[in-house]
């Protein structure tokens, strides 16, 4: 139902083009397309949310209106002594009780399943923030440890990242992170300097980013593409251009990449742009 419903609104209300690359579009109102069942959720409680605020504005604001209209002095100079009345009393003591049940009982549901991975986590990144740029390091037996910070406008054409639409202006970064699809990934987020925030909009996860201290969060991206998101914590002059950028790929083109990555990074990720970006092209042109 969750999935359901989640899944009719990202396709009523995003355009195809989206489907592989995932960032904030102009005039955008509604959130990104979900990449991950948590945000399929997250969707779903915003919009099962929004049935109950809705209706008890209009309610108010109804309420309001009538009161100010009938029961204006020039209608009604004498007004009522009324002070009590047992069943309007018990229905607004009992009314928001019951919509605050059905509102927490989902919420907490969602919350518990933001913070328990449904397996052990096949791989760990760390995530560490600095004035203004992270580091990453791959948890595995030989650490891959690299710094990811925004692509200069003047760095573009040396790391074939001209396609605006794809590597956009103060989104785009010069070392993705490289995940692969449908792999529960542990994140382990802290700060070498001053509180930042890791967020990444279509995966459904953001946590503050605190030196001496390691917040934990998880995602499983169930499809491929380049996810962006940025530090959202205010965290100095350049708060606003220390973006995330997580490519989502095949488990096979990970494997390679990650065994060049070792020794080349830069070339890693051009072989695995030409790679995506070049089916991607290939997919566009087929629409
Ligand atoms: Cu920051």
């Amino acid at each position: 139902m969750r999935k359901l419903l989640g899944g009719a609104a990202a396709a009523t209300l995003l355009p195809a083009t989206l489907a592989f690359a995932d960032q904030p579009t102009p005039w955008q109102t509604r959130f990104q397309a979900p990449a991950t069942g948590i945000m399929e959720q997250v969707e779903w409680f915003e919009v099962y949310t929004l049935w109950f605020i809705v209706p008890i504005t209009l309610l108010v604001l109804a309420l309001l209106a009538w009161c100010i209209f009938k029961f204006r002095a020039s209608a009604n100079p004498n007004p009522s002594r009324t002070s009590h009345n047992t069943l309007i009393e018990v229905i607004w003591t009992v009314g928001p009780v019951v919509i605050l049940l059905a509102l927490a009982i989902p919420s907490f549901q969602l919350l518990t399943a933001q913070y328990t991975p449904p397996e052990e986590p096949a791989l760990t990144l760390k995530a560490s923030a600095n004035q203004w740029n992270w580091d990453y390091e791959y948890q595995l037996e030989e650490p891959l440890t690299f710094n990811s910070a925004m692509l200069q406008e003047g760095e573009r054409a040396a790391a074939g990242k001209e396609d605006k639409a794809r590597y956009p202006r103060l989104l785009a970064v010069n070392n993705e992170v490289v995940v692969p699809v449908g792999v529960t990934v542990r994140v382990l987020v802290t700060a070498n300097d001053v509180l930042h925030a890791f967020a990444m909009p279509a995966f459904g996860v953001k946590t503050d980013a605190v030196p001496g201290r390691i917040n934990e969060i998880w995602f499983k991206a169930q499809k491929e593409g380049l996810y962006y998101g940025q530090c959202s914590e205010l965290c100095g002059k350049d708060h606003a251009f220390m973006p995330i950028a997580i490519r989502v790929v095949a488990q096979a083109q990970y494997d390679t990449w990650l065994a060049a990555a070792r020794t080349d990074l830069g070339g890693a990720n051009r072989a695995l742009m030409a790679e995506v970006d070049t089916d991607r092209k290939v997919a566009d042109a087929g629409n």
